[in-house]
């Protein structure tokens, strides 16, 4: 992560890192997704909730479980967990042994899905999970989104959007701007091409714009916490399926929260083992 990128991280709580799936890697991840396809369940509960302008025809489409299926389904996926384009944004943004806090997801949308209302966690109060702080020359963060993107998303398209800035903020989400009926114009809705990755801060305001485009949306979210800490209970019991077959490298970042200190398997920046 390069001068500039801290900057504009430390900036906005987002960055958007372009081209880091080829056109094989991104064919093999949609061959997966269609494949499994079938599985995908639009939401009954919504995410819009009382939001106007925020509603669809449909709730959004999720699947997860990838890092479970059949080989060779499952490989484009587990590389994902230690991809080495993205290994070092990790280290800066969550520091040596970072480890997935989350199962992967996918969301998929098709044109007319709902969008989701705006949240974060940058205040009032501290969240112990979900943080943003600059301390002693560097930025420590508590959960932290990785979205791949496998679809383009154009601009007007709706997707992923974000409050640039908001982690820093220290007084309460208004309600209008939750959902999305006033101040828009902080609203950023993030632009991207089939490959690049977007990392954000939960402590940023985010939320999902309703979906526009004829072609579907297909992000694959996964969600990383520094070494120590566990927002999720997943670690305690990931299935079976998830970790059998793994490389050391992959194992490291499943790995429980505890101290670096006491032998914690952590990666170079080249996503290998140290
Ligand atoms: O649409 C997105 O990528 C944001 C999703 C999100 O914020 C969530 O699921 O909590």
């Amino acid at each position: 992560m390069n001068e500039d990128e801290k900057y504009l991280f430390d900036l906005t709580g987002y960055i958007v890192v372009k081209n880091v799936l080829d056109e094989e890697a991104l064919a093999r991840c949609n061959e997966a997704i269609d494949h499994y396809a079938g599985g995908i369940r639009e939401r009954t509960q919504s995410l819009a909730g009382s939001a106007t302008a925020l509603q669809g025809i449909t709730g959004r489409g999720e699947l997860s479980g990838m890092l479970g299926w059949e080989p060779p389904w499952r490989e484009p996926f587990r590389d994902m967990l230690t991809h080495p384009r993205i290994v070092p944004y990790l280290h800066e943004i969550l520091g040596k042994g970072f480890r997935l806090d989350h199962l992967p997801s996918l969301i998929g949308m098709r044109r007319g899905a709902e969008g989701h209302q705006l949240h974060g966690s940058s205040g009032p109060g501290f969240d112990p999970h979900q943080y943003y702080i600059f301390q002693d020359g560097r930025m420590h963060n508590g959960l932290t989104v990785v979205t791949w993107q496998l679809t383009d998303v154009n601009p007007g398209d709706g997707g992923l959007c974000v409050v640039p800035g908001s982690h820093k903020c220290n007084f309460a989400l208004p309600r209008e701007l939750r959902t999305y009926e006033q101040h828009q114009e902080f609203v950023k809705q993030i632009p991207c091409k089939a490959g690049d990755v977007v990392i954000f801060t939960e402590a940023v305001t985010h939320g999902t714009l309703p979906w526009q485009s004829e072609q579907q949306r297909r992000s694959i979210l996964f969600r990383y916490s520094p070494g120590n800490l566990a927002y999720a209970k997943h670690y305690v019991d990931w299935p079976e399926a998830f970790v059998d077959g793994l490389s050391e490298e992959q194992r490291a970042v499943m790995e429980a929260p505890y101290h670096l200190r006491l032998e914690r398997p952590a990666l170079d920046d080249g996503g290998t083992l140290e």
